[in-house]
């Protein structure tokens, strides 16, 4: 009979099942409390009321009391603005964002803008950037097709010490050709905030190495990020990813979460 043995293995697994299925016990929103959580900056956000996402993010409000993370905060839109500005005209060269006036510019006034999720990470043949594979979240309800500009606002805790930050749009040098005749930037309002972005990469970049830019955070706090995408070419795969790293020589690996930023003006 070999019955009893895979009786006995199916009943393991669907133990392990069981076990793994068992979700961590929902926090009691009588024992929530803002100031334990360090996360109610606005004071209004109250005893937590179970299933209620007030702030809109897609995480309930007993959630963010409850993780004992002050980022991540109930009152809070955890995520950041995402702006379409103007399109590229002529050429996509960063020289168009030399200066943070002007790139604030190219984002004012907007085209559109919301707070979102997730959109900051994309690797799409897609002109338009209501297509699904952009990943907006939530998703843009109409867009321009072809060339275009978006920029991500919101504020991103970082502890005190070097940080690094990296941006991709897939080029491998700063002319036309090789710098994909687009722009990606990282922008950290921290340190000594020189007028320029933090890392740079695409057509007119300082530098391939611009690519990537560190910065020393004096204290832990809350600092001001913008990520920018600069969209000419589009024969050329729409490809945006930043990437950061805490620690002197670090190699910036990680995406940026939602549950890192505050989309904060
Ligand atoms: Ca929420
Ligand atoms: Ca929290
Ligand atoms: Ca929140």
């Amino acid at each position: 009979m070999r019955n009893p043995p895979i009786m006995a293995a199916l009943v393991v697994l669907a133990g392990c099942r069981l076990g793994e299925s068992i979700a961590t016990a929902p926090p009691d929103a009588d024992q929530l409390d803002p100031a334990t959580d360090g996360g109610d900056d606005d004071g209004d956000a109250g005893p937590c009321e179970p299933g209620r996402d007030g702030d809109g993010d897609g995480v309930a409000d007993c959630d963010e009391l409850g993780d004992g993370d002050p980022v991540t905060d109930p009152a809070v839109f955890n995520g950041l603005i995402a702006t379409i500005g103007e399109r590229p005209e002529v050429t996509g060269s960063c020289d168009a964002l030399d200066d943070r006036a002007e790139m604030s510019d190219r984002f004012d006034p907007s085209v559109a803008e919301m707070p979102v999720i997730a959109g900051w990470e994309f690797d799409t043949a897609a002109d338009s950037y209501d297509d699904p594979s952009y990943g907006f979240d939530p998703p843009w309800p109409t867009a321009q097709s072809g060339r275009f500009s978006v920029r991500f606002h919101g504020e991103l805790a970082l502890a005190a010490g070097t940080h690094c930050f990296a941006v991709d749009i897939g080029a491998t040098g700063t002319d036309i050709i090789n710098g994909r005749n687009g722009c990606g930037q990282v922008w950290v309002d921290a340190g000594a905030s020189p007028d320029a972005p933090l890392a740079e990469t695409g057509f007119g970049a300082a530098s391939t190495d611009a690519a990537t830019g560190c910065v020393a955070i004096d204290a832990d706090g809350s600092y001001a990020v913008d990520l920018v995408f600069w969209y000419f070419n589009i024969f050329e795969q729409a490809r945006f990813a930043v990437r950061h790293c805490a620690g002197a020589g670090c190699t910036p690996d990680a995406p940026i979460t939602a549950a890192q930023v505050q989309a904060r003006p």
